[in-house]
């Protein structure tokens, strides 16, 4: 039985490995949260009566809180969910995406390498690293080529956990994880936002309510989008890699574009509807009513586009024997029908 301690516990990911760890080990997760006036621990809640789970106050970006956490607990694995993950927020609030997803990295390695050597140390990285890719796919090879400041301290981190690696021998990883999304993504991120917004449409149409168009930035870009469930396995065989601490691709190994996700997820809400326009006029028009499903606003586009993602998962697939097991069309649906049933 180890110990397992989770950072950023209450959020996608991190209560995603909560719970798998709770399901498919003995061991027992202490979870890592930053003291709120208002609570955010609904991704975590059915497990607060768990005798295999407890939350401690951990704030990653106070170096001698972290300091002391480690101290005190001496994880068996300590796996850094803590991030401000929110690309497009990160022009706005650049400092403190450098003191989150960087700097905290640094006083966990530095505190892990000091008092308890033999944990074993995950963070969670990006394809976002790669930003302005030059070969498609992406391999464990490519160039990190950040887009924004988002993707610049996820490199940074990488580049200390490697040093800390190196320098002190430690079990310290860090994936590159390719976008995952499912039911429990906040609302900011795209496909959230999407299917959100789709379920709401559903909704207006069967009570003949007037429709609220979805209003969206570059529908062009592209990225490969896999269900964070999956992940949390792969970043779990990361830590537990015989042949030693190596970082992994974790990616479904196939691209779509914005406009994509939302022709498939309107098409399963069987919600007939054309493209009209372009640019900044474009329109996602419904076949029946012609009312508008979609417009763009410029305010979500970004000063930097990543254009395309797309990630090779082969050397994860072969190594960890990790596989995914939701396709693109399963994951919409998955998402889209959580959001119908959240609405009543
Ligand atoms: O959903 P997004 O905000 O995710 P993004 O920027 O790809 O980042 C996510 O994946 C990364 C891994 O690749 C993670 F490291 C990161 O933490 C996060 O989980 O945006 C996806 C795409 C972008 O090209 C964006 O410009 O969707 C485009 N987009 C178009 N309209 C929009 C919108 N994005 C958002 N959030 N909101 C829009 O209205």
């Amino acid at each position: 039985m180890k110990k397992v301690l989770i950072t950023g516990v209450t959020g996608q990911d991190g209560s995603l490995m909560a719970d798998y760890l709770l399901k498919n080990t003995q061991n027992t997760i202490i979870g890592g949260i930053r003291r709120l006036s208002v609570k955010n621990h609904r991704n975590v809640e059915r497990l607060e009566n768990n005798h295999r789970f407890k939350l401690i106050d951990l704030d990653v970006t106070d170096h001698q809180n972290t300091n002391e956490v480690i101290l005190r607990e001496k994880p068996d694995y300590f796996i850094n969910f803590a991030a401000n993950s929110f690309v497009g927020n990160s022009w706005s609030m650049p400092v403190n995406h450098m003191e989150t997803n960087a700097m905290a990295v640094l006083y966990q390695l530095s505190a892990i390498s000091k008092f308890c050597p033999e944990c074993r140390y995950y963070n969670a990285g990006s394809s976002e690293e790669f930003g302005d890719v030059v070969n498609c796919p992406q391999d464990e090879n490519h160039p990190l080529r950040p887009r924004s400041p988002y993707g610049a301290s996820k490199a940074s981190a990488r580049h200390l956990v490697k040093v800390y690696r190196d320098s002190y021998n430690l079990y310290a990883v860090q994936g590159w994880l390719f976008n995952h999304e499912g039911t429990r993504r906040g609302e900011e991120f795209v496909t959230r936002k999407i299917s959100k917004a789709v379920a709401t449409i559903v909704r207006q149409i069967e009570k003949q309510e007037k429709i609220t168009p979805l209003s969206l930035g570059n529908l062009d870009s592209r990225r490969d989008w896999s269900d964070a469930e999956d992940f949390v396995e792969g970043v779990w065989l990361m830590l537990n890699n015989k042949l030693g601490p190596k970082d992994y691709i974790l990616s479904s190994g196939e691209t779509y574009s914005i406009r994509q996700f939302v022709e498939t997820c309107f098409s399963l809400a069987e919600i007939e509807c054309f493209w009209v326009g372009s640019g900044l006029s474009e329109k996602l028009i419904s076949t029946i009513k012609g009312s508008t499903l979609v417009n763009i606003n410029k305010e979500f586009y970004r000063p930097a586009e990543v254009e395309v993602l797309l990630g090779d998962p082969s050397l994860a697939e072969k190594e960890l024997n990790w596989k995914r097991k939701t396709d693109f069309e399963g994951l919409v649906k998955k998402m889209y029908k959580n959001d119908y049933e959240l609405l009543g």
